[in-house]
């Protein structure tokens, strides 16, 4: 299962093509619609989000609101086109005035995508590279969670730091939000302590005061998998690569990392790895400090990336730069922006997740139709119990 994505973020609309989902998935359009609105939220977004209201328009492969095993095309309007019909013209002259945009952000695309496409414009770079296009991987991705919501995999995200301020963790809070991940959604900034939402809004109105930008942590944990999924044989077929590959095709995720993480290195393998035991007919761990994956493939136990994203670049109280057209020194373009879109990016890597482990179920149970998938997993899992017997 996999998608592509187009669309401009000024442009009239997303559109997104999802291929490889077997027939018999029921889809709720509800849901999906439900996950573009937990996108579109979050504390410290700015004014874009108040002129969209995301919709998924499903055009093809879905009959009675269900698949039919051929492509899903999925499209999602930008309200804001009606804003940039003559800026954003398919067609015809440039409007007379037309201002380009000349002064790249620095840690923006802008620079080198004009470099690299030899453009003398940044806006044909930053409309692409901007993550509006999030919204179109959100609806693609709905449809993959709306395949592992049948298999029984749940999936759900919280913010672990924004900015300066950390969510204090300790060795129950998983397994807390796991029995009960409510709190989450209850919070502006994903995060489901209370003091700790209220500290990182305070750090988002201190840096919106200020013009500047916030980035921050978040984790993203799916349950209900079956162990084996993935593939150790290959260095590009392990979950690990592809979930590693996923996170950091979002904008902006520089770092990412799989349970432990970077803390593994700092400890013995006594204190890394999780002990064996047979629960039942089940090999399960006593610990998941794998976070659910090892030798690329999922153990059962809950999978649990993290992942860190930068602040964003556009700055309200600029960086310098240089003027494309003068060489001249020049403050970066300044543009309605977010201030910090930590927890949008959270919900972004929920549906990344779920496209990478539905594309590895139907990679290793069958695409056809989800009764004869169904039924696979079934004998699988039946010879699973059988070895811890
Ligand atoms: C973005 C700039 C802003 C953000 C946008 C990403 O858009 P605009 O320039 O229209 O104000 O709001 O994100 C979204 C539109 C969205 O839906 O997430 C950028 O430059 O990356």
């Amino acid at each position: 299962m996999q998608y592509i994505t187009a669309g401009e973020s000024h442009g009239p609309e997303l559109t997104t093509i999802v291929s490889g989902v077997p027939a018999g998935v029921a889809i709720s359009i509800d849901r999906i619609d439900r996950d573009l609105a937990r996108r579109q939220g979050g504390y410290g977004r700015g004014g874009r989000q108040a002129i969209e209201r995301d919709k998924a328009t499903i055009t093809s492969g879905v009959r009675f609101g269900i698949t039919t095993g051929a492509p899903i095309a999925i499209t999602v309007h930008n309200r804001d086109w009606q804003n940039w019909t003559e800026r954003m013209a398919h067609f015809g002259e440039a409007p007379e005035g037309l201002v380009r945009e000349v002064t790249p952000r620095p840690g923006h695309a802008d620079l080198v995508g004009i470099l690299r496409n030899n453009t003398d414009d940044c806006r044909n770079i930053l409309e692409r590279s901007s993550a509006r296009e999030t919204a179109a991987r959100v609806a693609a991705t709905g449809i993959a969670r709306e395949f592992l919501a049948d298999l029984g995999v749940e999936i759900f995200s919280y913010v672990t730091s924004i900015g300066s301020v950390r969510l204090f963790e300790d060795e129950d809070t998983l397994a807390e939000l796991i029995h009960s991940p409510a709190p989450i959604e209850f919070s502006e900034v994903r995060c489901p302590d209370e003091h700790t939402s209220q500290a990182m809004m305070a750090e988002i109105d201190a840096a919106r005061a200020a013009g500047e930008s916030l980035g921050g942590t978040f984790k993203v944990v799916a349950t209900g998998l079956v162990a084996g999924l993935g593939n150790f044989a290959s260095g590009p077929e392990r979950l690990t690569s592809k979930i590693g590959g996923a996170m950091f095709s979002i904008p902006a995720i520089k770092g990412v990392e799989f349970g432990l993480g970077f803390k593994a290195a700092d400890l013995p393998g006594s204190k890394v790895h999780d002990p064996i035991v047979l629960d039942g007919c089940d090999f399960v761990r006593t610990s998941n400090n794998a976070g659910g994956l090892e030798g690329g493939m999922t153990t059962g136990m809950p999978l649990v990336v993290s992942a860190a994203m930068k602040p964003i670049p556009t700055l309200m109280n600029p960086l310098r730069t240089i003027n494309i057209d003068t060489l001249e020194v020049e403050e970066a373009s300044r543009e309605r922006s977010d201030v910090c879109a930590v927890p949008a990016a959270a919900i972004v890597a929920e549906g990344e997740l779920a496209m990478v482990l539905a594309d590895a179920y139907t990679q290793t149970f069958g695409c056809t139709s989800m009764a004869d998938l169904r039924a696979n997993i079934e004998s699988y899992k039946a010879r699973l119990a059988t070895m811890g017997r």
